[in-house]
């Protein structure tokens, strides 16, 4: 079953849940509550990716997230750290973090590579056309998917020449990363394609600015208001094989994934219907 990885920024400014979580025991409250809801994963981040967002420094994001880590790892916590810096990582990594979730696929910090390789952790690389500050003006795809799928490819190669072992690599085409609401719906659409790479996919989607005007009305919903509709695309990457899908509605999510699972459990244990 697709593994749930429960989101906790630490920032001030993260398009849904910026400042809520920015103190490190309220980010710490948030991560337990999120594994006690049933969370595999808890990413934790001190850098927004929101487009548009300006970089912090390297000292305030690892006061930010290193703290966080430490206690849900004491806690037995599966904690994965959202951070392209490779100090961050080597911090976190000290503290017991057990995935680098890196959006800019190891583009952003070449130390990123030797920091991962020298560790017993995996490695999300996401396709990345550069920072937050720059990226929705690089839009342009002939062909979203063999694009994205072709740049995953050169960086897991690259990784790899790097020192980073396959058993460490896990991938992610990276919605509304340089997309337009579109590309993100082809992406999906076309998301088996994905399985060539022939690594682990994970999918974020959770209240991205593609789910917030669904309605017959188009009125943009609030970020906590598209949780039904980040719900829908975690079940459907559910059906696809993706390996987590990474959200913010943990507890609505595991109930989504029970209820599949139980239908699946119940169809195989009852009899054949008469043809
Ligand atoms: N999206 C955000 C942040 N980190 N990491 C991965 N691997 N994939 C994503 O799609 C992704 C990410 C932006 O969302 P947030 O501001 O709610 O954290």
């Amino acid at each position: 079953m697709t593994q749930v990885m429960g989101i906790v920024n630490v920032t001030p400014d993260s398009f849904s849940d910026g400042g809520k979580y920015l103190d490190t025991a309220a980010a710490i409250r948030h991560g337990e509550q999120l594994a006690a809801q049933g969370a595999d994963i808890v990413d934790v981040g001190g850098e927004s990716t929101r487009p548009g967002a300006e970089r912090v420094d390297a000292e305030t994001e690892a006061n930010r997230v290193v703290p966080v880590v430490r206690a849900l790892v004491k806690a037995g916590i599966t904690v994965s750290v959202d951070t392209m810096r490779a100090s961050t990582a080597q911090a976190a990594l000290s503290a017991g973090a057990h995935i680098i979730n890196d959006v800019s696929g190891g583009l952003a910090d070449p130390e990123m590579a030797t920091v991962v390789s020298a560790h017993d952790c995996s490695w999300v690389l996401m396709h990345w056309r550069g920072h937050s500050a720059t990226m929705q003006s690089a839009t342009s795809y002939r062909d979203v998917t063999r694009e994205v799928i072709a740049h995953l490819g050169e960086r897991i190669d690259a990784v790899r020449s790097a020192g980073v072992r396959d058993e460490q690599i896990i991938v992610d085409p990276g919605l509304g990363f340089a997309k337009t609401a579109q590309h993100n719906w082809v992406l999906l659409a076309e998301l088996d394609e994905f399985a060539q790479l022939g690594f682990p996919l994970l999918i974020g989607a959770s209240r991205k600015s593609f789910l917030a005007a669904l309605g017959t009305d188009r009125t943009v919903r609030p970020a906590p208001e598209r949780d039904a509709a980040s719900l829908a695309v975690s079940l459907y990457c559910a059906r696809r094989d993706v390996w987590a899908v990474r959200v913010h509605d943990v507890a609505g999510t595991v109930d989504a994934f029970a209820v599949m699972s139980n239908i699946d459990a119940a169809g195989r244990l009852s009899p054949q219907l008469p043809g």
